[in-house]
């Protein structure tokens, strides 16, 4: 297993290039779960159009694999809850429509239940040893989790955080992390919306203001300064 360099790289980003530690960064995959992905899930049960989502599955697939690569610390997130629904809260139920609530049976099993096939990554995502994985009840990935102990554990300071979808989980957990002290970085390709719309002015809020929230680049801007400094 590669050790994860100490040496800082810099990163061309919005609203300025940026600086990490790949020893103290982790990379933190929100929810690229079949619920949000793949039709019959979630997501679709939400009335949304599933496809689009797919655009950012080939750049998180290459960014994963430059992250294990450098030796970064990888975390994927799932959301999700238990079979009882001791844990949705009934403001959440109720906002489903009525037979695709979470809980009821879809092609996928369970819809959102921990466990059921919808509920898993998606086949190009899956985890690999040691990689954390994060079930949450909630959209951030900090709420109701152990997330901030096992990130403080290992001195992580920065995170990249991709997934989906940008304006929900994405971006709560962006903000959830901000409010923490974390250097947040978004590589915005690896992020998807049902929105096409929302994806962008999501990204942008998070750079707008000197960087509100963190910083915006991309994946291939990351796997640059990555390979670079493995080459
Ligand atoms: N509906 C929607 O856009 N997102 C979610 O419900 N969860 C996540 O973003 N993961």
């Amino acid at each position: 297993m590669t050790l994860a360099s100490t040496l800082p790289l810099t990163v061309k980003a919005d609203p300025g290039d940026i600086s990490f530690v790949p020893a103290t960064t982790a990379l933190i995959i929100i929810d690229m779960q079949r619920d949000f992905l793949e039709e019959d899930g979630f997501g679709a049960a939400l009335g949304n159009q599933v496809s689009v989502l797919r655009d950012c599955v080939v750049p998180c697939v290459a960014l994963l694999a430059a992250m294990r690569e450098a030796g970064i610390t990888v975390i994927h997130t799932r959301e999700g809850h238990r079979s009882d629904l001791q844990d949705v809260h009934p403001e959440k139920l109720a906002r489903c429509p009525p037979g695709k609530k979470i809980g009821d049976t879809g092609p996928m099993g369970r819809i959102l239940i921990r466990g059921e096939a919808g509920h898993d990554f998606i086949p190009e995502l899956l985890t690999v040893a040691g990689e954390v994985i994060i079930d949450k009840p909630g959209k951030g990935a900090f709420y109701s989790t152990d997330l901030d102990l096992v990130l403080r554990r290992q001195a992580i300071t920065t995170l990249v955080i991709c997934g989906v979808t940008t304006e929900v989980c994405v971006h709560s957990t962006v903000r959830e992390a901000n409010d923490r002290g974390y250097r947040v970085i978004v590589p915005g390709d690896c992020c998807g919306s049902y929105f096409p719309e929302f994806h962008s002015m999501a990204l942008k809020m998070i750079s707008a203001q000197g960087g509100i929230f963190g910083y915006t680049t991309s994946s291939s801007a990351l796997i640059s300064v990555l390979q670079h400094t493995a080459a």
